[in-house]
């Protein structure tokens, strides 16, 4: 991918930028939370609407020239409610993590409660932890998930609601691999009416597709960011009933944001667009089949994953009980030397820190979109498990490395 506009004025960014789309190219992005957009997603990215502004929502600007705006944030909300359900759709979060302040900002007050999943179980900075503006505005506790199983502890969660009496629960996660009971969690929270927001920004692809169990019509929030496995433009998003659509409206502006980011909403359009279609279902099968298929291979390989296994797109690994010497980072940083890019990431019961944590979490979303397999994810499994047994071994990573040269040539990206 040539940025020769760019390169005419700014070489050295050019630079940047093609060497990225090469790195992107030639290494395999197993980061959960990352995939590949089309290049028809980029191009509305970096269209003419990056100049407009248009505070308000379509029909109600505050500013004049919006007409084209109207358009593509109307269809932008139109095909996310067809993609997910929803009654109201707000596309004007600039992240996942600006779609939950909305959230915040529309149903609580400061001070108010909130019990979400402890950061270091799978939880997210913005559902409360302590360093993040939620934890500082908000009382927050945290659930677990249970140490042994590696499943959310539902049972805790109902009693923790129960003595904590908080106003929000909030569910759905960043380094979950099993599938969400969201009416387990709803029924904790009606049994304190608290409010129950449901946080799919890792999984709002295999939503739309169904290949994981929707929380719209449950929770009475639901948000997501729409450049992880749903694949479209860079952002956020919030999904309610009509009897929270005006405040959530007010809460994305006035209350947090001026004016959207027209350009990302393009590609978040033309995201949703592509995720209409079959292929996109038969491309959400095959992350969770291919996520599948990494898990397998890595407990073949004598990795222990936390829970067991997947339902979802991403695979957790605990090196504590086979590796004990061998951190989440010390592999991460191996890896990388390799051409494979995931993220340490820490694991229920976690005993390191959380910057050199006890896990590592692979996911299959952007592979996937390169048109790997069922089998070339066991061989990247393969080339995972080489390093975790051999990390410092300069012949193990050098033949790892041609496999990955081997891979990356067959699924070719951004020709
Ligand atoms: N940074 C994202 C993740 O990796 O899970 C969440 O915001």
């Amino acid at each position: 991918m040539q940025h020769d506009q760019v390169r005419q004025v700014d070489p050295e960014i050019a630079d940047a930028l093609e060497a990225e789309t090469e790195r992107q190219r030639d290494t395999l992005t197993l980061i959960a939370s990352e995939n590949h957009v089309s290049e028809a997603v980029m191009d509305a990215q970096s269209s003419t609407l990056t100049n407009k502004y248009a505070e308000g929502y379509p029909g109600q600007r505050y500013y004049g020239g919006c007409e084209q705006a109207d358009v593509v944030e109307q269809l932008a909300i139109d095909r996310a409610k067809e993609l997910w359900g929803a009654e109201h759709v707000n596309v004007q979060p600039h992240s996942g993590s600006q779609a939950n302040m909305a959230v915040y900002i529309a149903a609580l007050e400061p001070g108010d409660r909130i019990l979400s999943l402890d950061l270091t179980h799978g939880g997210h900075l913005s559902h409360g932890h302590h360093a993040n503006f939620v934890g500082d505005h908000f009382e927050v506790q945290h659930y677990e998930c249970d140490d042994e199983t590696g499943y959310v502890d539902y049972e805790g969660l109902r009693e923790q609601a129960e003595q904590f009496e908080p106003d929000m629960i909030v569910s759905g996660y960043s380094a979950y691999p099993r599938e969400v009971e969201w009416e387990r969690i709803q029924a904790a929270a009606d049994a304190v009416d608290a409010l129950h927001l449901a946080d799919i920004a890792h999984i709002t692809g295999l939503v739309a597709a169904g290949e994981h169990a929707s929380p719209v019509g449950i929770a009475d929030f639901v948000t997501g960011s729409t450049h992880k496995t749903i694949r479209a433009g860079r952002g956020g998003m919030v999904m309610c009933g009509e009897e929270w659509a005006e405040a959530v409206d007010k809460a994305v502006i006035p209350g947090m944001q001026g004016g959207p980011l027209m350009h990302n909403i393009a590609g978040k359009a033309v995201g949703f667009e592509e995720a209409l279609t079959p292929e996109f279902e038969e491309y959400a099968a095959r992350v969770v089949t291919n996520a599948e298929a990494m898990a397998e291979r890595l407990q073949e390989r004598g990795l222990e994953l936390v829970s067991g296994g997947t339902d979802t797109h991403l695979v957790l690994a605990d090196l504590r009980p086979s590796h004990p010497d061998t951190t989440g980072k010390d592999v991460e940083e191996a890896l990388e030397e390799t051409g494979i890019v995931l993220n340490a990431n820490t694991v229920p019961g976690e005993t390191r820190s959380p910057f050199n944590p006890s896990g590592i979490r692979v996911g299959t979303p952007a592979i996937t979109t390169r048109g790997f397999t069922a089998d070339d994810c066991r061989t990247v499994a393969d080339c995972i498990a080489d390093v975790v047994d051999a990390p410092e071994d300069e012949a193990v990573l050098a033949a790892v490395s041609e496999t990955v040269d081997e891979l990356t040539d067959s699924h070719p990206l951004y020709e």
